[in-house]
C-alpha cells in the first residue's frame, strides 16, 4: 500500500518556493506568513500521519501568538491535548524543509519508520487566529489533509487553548467535557458561577475588570464569556479586534514594556487584564493613585494559585503533594516567597511550556507558570480521584467538607490541557473573590525585584549554549565568569543570557534590589554578547 499511497502528493500550488530553512521550535513553525504556504500544506500531510500513528484525533493551530500581524505559524497538538512529542518535532522540521522531489519518499519513510498503519482513519481538528493570512494558510492545510484522505473538523476562529480543549474532549469521549466551543464556555461558566454563589462582590473584591484582548481571537471568546457571565462578572473589553493585532497591547507587550497597553483607561486601582493574540497568556495590572503602573504577572498568578491550593489541602485534611514549576525568568521575589513563606517545593526548568508541563506532572497537583503569563495547574488522575472521593467522605467536619468541595469545583475551572488565559483569569477572579481581596491586597504578599529584559541581535545566536535550566552559560567559554563578575556588584543581583527559541536574537534578563541600577546591570551584561 505504502508506495502508491503517497503518489500524487506533490501539489504545484504548494511547492517549496524558497531555500530558507525553517525549524519546528518551542511554539511550532513561526515566521513571515508569505513564506509559509508549503509548510502548512506539509503539516496537513503530517497531521494525518500523526493521527494514524496515535489512532486518535490531532489538532492543528494556525497562529503566531503574540507576534505582529505579518507573521503567522502553525503548531500541532498531540492526541492528549499536549504539545507535539519531541521526536516528531524533528520529523516536522525535516518534512518542512525537504525538496519537493523528495516529499513522497520522505512521507513513505516516516510511515515505515513510525510503523504507521495507513488503513486507520485520520481526524485533524483545526483552529486559526484572526490574522489576515490565516484563511490562505488554512486552505493549504486543508489541501494537505485532503491529499491523504484525512477527516477534518474545522473549528474556525478559536483561541489556542480552545483547540487543545476540543482535542482532549474528542479523544476522551466527552469525559473531559463536550468537544465543542459551546461545551467549553458552558463548562467554565457553570463552575465559575456555582463557586461564586449569590454573593457577587466580597470584601474588597469588586466583580469588575478591564480586559485588553490584544486585538486578537481572544476578543471573540471574551464576548462569549460576557454573555455567559453577564450577571456575575462585569468584563469591559478593549482592543477587541478593531485595532492592530498585538500592536502596543496584549500580554507580551504589557509584561515586557511594563506599561499600560493602548486604549485602556487609566482608572485608579481597577483590575486590568491583558491576554495575548491567541489567548494562552494572561497578566494583570493596575494604576495606583500616583499614576504608577503595577504588573501582576505569571509569577504572581502562580503564587496566588499555589497558596490557595495549599490552604484548601490543609483545611480539607487531604494529603496530596503540591509543587510549583517556574523558569529562570521567575522573579527572585516570587521564588523566595514560594520556598520560604509558602514552603511549597519549587522546580526550575528551561523556557517553553513542554518543559514546565512535563515537570509539573511529577507532583500530585502541579502548578506551572512562566513569568510571561503562560501556565496552568495539572492533576494526576489519582489526585483527581482522591479529591472527588474526599468530598464525599462522611466523617469530615463542615469546614473540611466545604474546603474539599471547593477544591473539587476549582479543579473543574481549570483548563489542564495548556495555559489558557481566560480559564486562568476565571481562576484568579475566583480566588480573589473568595479571599475578598482587591488587586492591592493580592500584590501585598511579596515584593518583586526590579527587573529588565533586553534583546541583542547577533550573527549566530547558537554560539550561546546554556545549562542548569538556562541559568548558566556553557559557551562562549568565560562568558559566565564575566556575567558573575558584573552581577556580584549588585545587591540581590541575578542575570542570565539565552538564545531565543522564537526569534533570531539573544535575550538578556537582569534583576536586582535597586530599580535605579537594574537597567545598568542589564546593559552591562548585554554588552558582553554584542
Ligand atoms: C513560546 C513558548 C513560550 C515561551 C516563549 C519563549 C509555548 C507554547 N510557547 O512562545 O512558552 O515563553 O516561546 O520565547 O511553549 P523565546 O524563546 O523567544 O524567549
Ligand atoms: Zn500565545
Amino acid at each position: 500500500m505504502e508506495s502508491s499511497y503517497f503518489n500524487n502528493i506533490v501539489n504545484s500550488e504548494y511547492s517549496r518556493k524558497n531555500d530558507g530553512r525553517i525549524e519546528y521550535g518551542t511554539a511550532g513553525f513561526r515566521t513571515k506568513s508569505d513564506i509559509l504556504e508549503h509548510v502548512l500544506y506539509r503539516m496537513g500531510l503530517l497531521a494525518v500521519l500523526r493521527s494514524k500513528a496515535k489512532k486518535a484525533a490531532i489538532g492543528l493551530m494556525i497562529t503566531a501568538s503574540h507576534n505582529l500581524e505579518p507573521d503567522n505559524g502553525i503548531k500541532l497538538v498531540d492526541s492528549a491535548g499536549e504539545m507535539l512529542e519531541v521526536s516528531w518535532e524533528m520529523i516536522a522540521t525535516n518534512l518542512a524543509n525537504v525538496l519537493d522531489s523528495d516529499l513522497t519518499s520522505m512521507l513513505a519513510h516516516i510511515s515505515t519508520k513510525e510503523n504507521i498503519d495507513l488503513s486507520i482513519p485520520a481526524t485533524v481538528i483545526i483552529g486559526r487566529d484572526t490574522r489576515k493570512s490565516s484563511p490562505i494558510l488554512l486552505k493549504a492545510v486543508l489541501a494537505g489533509i485532503k491529499a491523504l484522505n484525512g477527516n477534518v473538523t474545522d473549528l474556525g476562529l478559536v483561541t489556542t487553548p480552545q483547540l487543545h480543549y476540543v482535542v482532549v474532549c474528542t479523544n476522551t469521549d466527552g469525559a473531559y467535557g463536550n468537544p465543542t466551543l459551546q461545551g467549553y464556555y458552558s463548562k467554565l461558566a457553570a463552575v465559575f458561577k456555582s463557586i461564586r454563589g449569590t454573593e457577587i462582590n466580597n470584601g474588597k473584591y469588586i466583580s469588575r475588570l478591564q480586559l485588553d484582548a490584544a486585538n486578537g481571537v481572544g476578543a471573540i471568546a471574551v464576548r462569549e464569556f460576557q454573555r455567559y457571565l453577564k450577571d456575575v462578572l462585569d468584563i469591559k473589553l478593549f482592543n477587541d479586534g478593531s485595532g492592530d493585532l498585538n500592536y502596543m497591547c496584549g500580554a507580551d507587550y504589557v509584561k515586557v514594556q511594563q506599561t499600560l497597553p493602548l486604549n485602556i483607561p487609566s482608572e485608579k486601582s481597577v483590575r486590568c487584564v491583558s491576554i495575548d493574540g491567541d489567548a494562552d497568556r494572561v497578566v494583570y495590572f493596575y494604576i495606583d493613585g500616583n499614576n504608577k503602573f503595577h504588573l501582576l504577572d505569571g509569577d504572581r498568578i502562580a503564587t496566588l494559585v499555589a497558596a490557595y491550593f495549599k490552604e484548601l489541602l490543609e483545611t480539607s485534611g487531604l494529603s496530596l503533594q503540591l509543587g510549583l514549576v517556574q523558569t529562570a525568568y521567575a522573579n527572585g521575589g516570587s521564588t523566595d516567597y514560594i520556598s520560604n513563606v509558602l514552603k511549597v517545593p519549587v522546580a526550575c526548568v528551561p523556557t517553553g511550556v513542554k518543559h514546565l508541563h512535563k515537570k509539573a506532572l511529577e507532583f500530585d497537583i502541579g502548578v506551572y507558570f512562566e513569568a510571561n503569563g503562560h501556565g496552568t495547574v495539572i492533576f494526576k488522575d489519582t489526585a483527581k480521584d482522591a479529591i472527588k472521593n474526599h468530598a464525599k467522605n462522611e466523617i469530615l467536619s463542615t469546614t473540611q467538607r466545604v474546603a474539599s468541595s471547593k477544591l473539587k469545583d476549582v479543579t473543574d475551572l481549570i483548563n489542564e490541557t495548556v495555559g489558557d488565559a481566560l480559564s486562568d483569569m476565571l481562576l484568579v477572579e475566583t480566588i480573589l473573590h473568595t479571599k475578598g481581596w482587591d488587586v492591592i491586597e493580592w500584590e501585598r504578599s511579596y515584593n518583586d525585584l526590579p527587573n529588565r529584559q533586553l534583546k541583542v541581535r547577533v550573527k549566530d545566536r547558537n554560539i550561546i549554549t546554556t545549562t542548569n535550566a538556562e541559568r548558566h552559560c556553557l559557551t562562549p567559554v568565560c562568558l559566565q565568569e564575566e556575567i558573575d563578575k558584573i552581577v556580584s556588584k549588585y545587591s540581590r543581583g541575578r542575570s542570565f543570557v539565552r538564545p531565543s527559541g522564537t526569534e533570531d536574537i539573544i535575550r538578556v534578563y537582569a534583576e536586582c534590589e535597586s530599580s535605579s541600577d537594574v537597567n545598568r546591570l542589564a546593559v552591562e551584561v548585554a554588552s558582553l554578547v554584542y
